[in-house]
């Protein structure tokens, strides 16, 4: 039987790479983000495999229209992939941008719940179903600038466990994945503005990783048979890992 997936976010870095994996791995796959000329040249490889679709995930009306009116032959979703989200700016909490924080929370917080919402029923239904959330380390580990941010993905961290816990019994996984510095995406460019040089310097000299790698732990995760869930994956490069508490000495 082919699986269908739902990607959100697919028109660029994790969420393109995630729907050539399943592509690759022969799931069908709706690809979603506003971008819709990026998802239709990337589809357009892919033909009757790949379906684009514009959508914003903060648009909740939108969400359930087009999840309630995708074709019949993408329209029973196994995998949904709730990727789309952004960080916007590094500056401290007293500092920051509240239409940022606005930005952040409606897409990475309020849009992962709308698609979620609108696909679960369909899943609980037919009695299988995964739902892979992509939150961050940043949801575990705080930094400075962080804030909302790392709070919107510690969001997408707790939502996944608590989903488990209503789907018990209905036969559908929920998975976190939640990968540190990642480079090859336009997430640095996005969070620093547009400024690619500032992005590009953030990855100087150490190896991050990459959309394929983050593509193979949902990939995986998808894979394996029907009573195994994993619930989180962390990941990191090998180059960053952990530092002291700061300490203020007057
Ligand atoms: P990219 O900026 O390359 O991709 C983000 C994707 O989200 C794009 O396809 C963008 O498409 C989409 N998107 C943004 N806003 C919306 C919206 N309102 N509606 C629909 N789609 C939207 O970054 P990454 O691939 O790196 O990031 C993907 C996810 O991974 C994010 O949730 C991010 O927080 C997370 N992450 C990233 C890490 C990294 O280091 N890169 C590490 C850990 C987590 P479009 O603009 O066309 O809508
Ligand atoms: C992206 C990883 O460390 O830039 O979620 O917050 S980090």
């Amino acid at each position: 039987m082919t699986m269908t997936a739902f990607v959100t976010g697919a028109s660029s870095g994790f969420g393109a790479a995630i729907t050539r994996r399943l592509a690759a791995d022969g799931v069908r796959v709706v690809a979603s983000a506003r971008r819709a000329d990026l998802l239709a040249k990337a589809a357009a490889g892919h033909p009757g495999t790949v379906h684009p679709l514009g959508l914003d995930v903060r648009d909740r009306a939108a969400v359930e229209q087009a999840i309630a009116s995708l074709p019949a032959e993408f329209a029973e979703i196994d995998l949904l992939v709730n990727n789309a989200g952004l960080a916007k700016g590094l500056l401290p909490a007293q500092d920051a941008d509240l239409d940022d924080w606005d930005q952040m929370l409606d897409t990475n917080c309020r849009g992962l719940m709308y698609c979620t919402r609108a696909i679960l029923p369909g899943m609980v239904a037919r009695g299988r179903g995964h739902v892979v959330n992509v939150g961050s380390v940043a949801g575990t580990y705080p930094y400075p600038g962080g804030n909302v941010y790392g709070a919107s993905k510690a969001f997408v961290h707790q939502f996944s466990q608590n989903l488990r816990s209503d789907l018990h019994g209905t036969g559908v996984r929920v998975t976190c994945v939640e990968p540190g510095m990642c480079g090859d995406t336009e997430f640095s460019t996005v969070r620093f503005g547009g400024d690619r040089e500032r992005a590009r310097a953030l990855y100087a000299g150490m190896r991050p990783l990459g959309p394929a790698d983050i593509a193979e732990a949902v990939s995986w995760a998808a894979s394996l048979p029907a009573h195994v869930n994993v619930n989180v994956i962390e990941l990191m490069p090998v180059t960053q890992s952990f530092a002291p508490f700061q300490v203020h000495r007057s």
